[in-house]
């Protein structure tokens, strides 16, 4: 992508009404802009960021053994009638009348969504175990949206909806199901901490959160440093996965035990703040009783489905990354996420020699590339290619290009090295 045809509209000013950094630096960078409060536009390199994203939350859900779909963001009323949330969600839920004066609303979350379609779609227990998911838009009229994406009140979230013959089925799901959300969170290059919580509107008795540590974050987190120097993840059989995950490496926030954290050995006690990134419950037979999905066991038996459902905060994610990684110049891009791998920044445009070579480079970094071509002074260029957070930036001057040089500057560690134009590539995509 050519800067000077992009529409990146970056911002010189800092915005006065963005509190906190991911906020301010996605504004500055022209990844968003507000539409209505709590309602964003995504712009081309933001929307890049939220599929890169997707991508890898698809593609763990689907080694999960789960399967995406697409569920409507408008619901009826009456599917929420039945399970009786309709009344008690209260004004969270985005309510709408059409043009036949019926009841609709904008989906908060798809439980009772999803129970229908499965009741509807499956005749025996032999059907079971099912996953579905889908990566939805949803909308809760937050009564302070504020943090840009992070609190958002239309954001883009993956749920997933797993449906078991017995609770043994639906507990072997959720433990796998954090499994996924772990290797998640590693590939998207930050640290996740997850921790007991409570079940609030969603219902059931069992549930984790998954805090991406950040010292802007609303929670206060204790937790081994097991999870930090990615230790907790080596595990790959799912029982002492879990096992390690809620008893071997604890982690807890001020609510909950001190017994958990007092098992820590001191030396890797941590305390940190977080931002909470993603959370799973196990809920029983809430829905499918509500909703009457009873189906026949291998017993002749009618039994209500164990379910547990698994939320992703993904346009959350884009911000609690930045607000892990960032510096006072900018955001730093982890490579999996990042919006272009590298940018290639051009300190004299219209010279033969390093348009050559950015010409060059821009053809086979391919659309993984942004070429700052614009007539713009080498400071505003280094400045913005920062605040950008490209992992990495190919500096392009008149002096080395004569000899076939470029500078390669890794924006993580302000590492630089000079190479020959073909070795700097091959570090960039290695
Ligand atoms: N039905 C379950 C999961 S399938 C559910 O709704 N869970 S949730 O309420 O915890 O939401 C899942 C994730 O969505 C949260 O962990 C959070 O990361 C994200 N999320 C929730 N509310 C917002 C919001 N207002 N703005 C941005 N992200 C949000």
């Amino acid at each position: 992508m050519r800067l000077s045809k992009s529409l990146i509209p970056a911002l010189k000013e800092t915005p006065s009404d963005a509190q906190i950094a991911s906020h301010r630096l996605m504004l500055r960078a022209g990844m968003i802009r507000q539409m209505a409060s709590g309602i964003y536009a995504w712009l081309p390199s933001g929307y890049r960021v939220l599929n890169k994203i997707m991508q890898i939350v698809r593609e763990e859900q689907d080694q999960a053994g789960a399967q995406e779909m697409l569920m409507p963001t408008i619901q009826s009323a009456d599917l929420w009638r039945e399970s009786g949330r309709y009344d008690a969600y209260g004004k969270e839920m985005l309510r709408i009348t059409d043009r036949h004066a019926r009841d609709l609303l904008y989906g908060p979350t798809n439980e009772e969504m999803i129970t229908s379609l499965v009741r509807d779609s499956i005749k025996s227990y032999r059907d079971l175990p099912q996953t579905p998911y889908h990566i939805q838009w949803k909308f809760r009229d937050e009564v302070r949206p504020r943090f840009g994406v992070l609190r958002g009140r239309e954001f883009l979230m993956k749920d997933a909806y797993s449906f078991d013959v017995d609770y043994a089925g639906a507990l072997a799901a959720y433990k796998k199901m954090m499994l996924a959300y772990m290797r998640t969170f590693q590939r998207m290059g930050i640290t996740a901490i997850p921790m007991r919580a409570d079940t609030g509107q969603i219902g059931g008795d069992l549930s984790h959160e998954f805090h991406v540590l950040a010292s802007t974050g609303e929670s206060g987190v204790f937790y081994d440093a097991a999870f930090e120097t990615g230790d907790a993840l080596a595990e790959t059989d799912v029982e002492l996965f879990y096992q390690k995950m809620t008893s071997i490496y604890a982690a807890t926030d001020e609510k909950h035990d001190t017994a958990q954290w007092a098992k820590i050995p001191s030396e890797r006690q941590r305390e940190g703040r977080g931002i909470e990134i993603g959370q799973i419950f196990y809920l029983g037979q809430k829905y499918s009783q509500a909703m009457n999905f009873a189906i026949t066991g291998a017993d002749g038996q009618r039994f209500f489905p164990e379910m547990g459902c698994y939320g992703i905060g993904v346009s959350r994610l884009v911000g609690a990354i930045i607000e892990a990684r960032h510096d006072e110049a900018g955001i730093i891009w982890p490579d999996a996420v990042a919006p272009y791998r590298a940018a290639i920044l051009n300190l004299r445009q219209g010279d033969a020699a390093t348009d050559g070579i950015c010409e060059n480079l821009h053809t086979q970094l391919g659309a993984d590339g942004l070429y700052d071509d614009r007539e713009e002074r080498a400071g505003v260029k280094f400045a913005e290619a920062d605040l950008m957070g490209h992992p990495w930036q190919i500096i392009v001057g008149p002096r080395g290009a004569v000899n076939g040089l470029v500078e390669l500057k890794r924006r993580a560690t302000g590492e630089r090295w000079e190479l020959a134009v073909q070795d700097a590539l091959t570090k960039v995509l290695g």
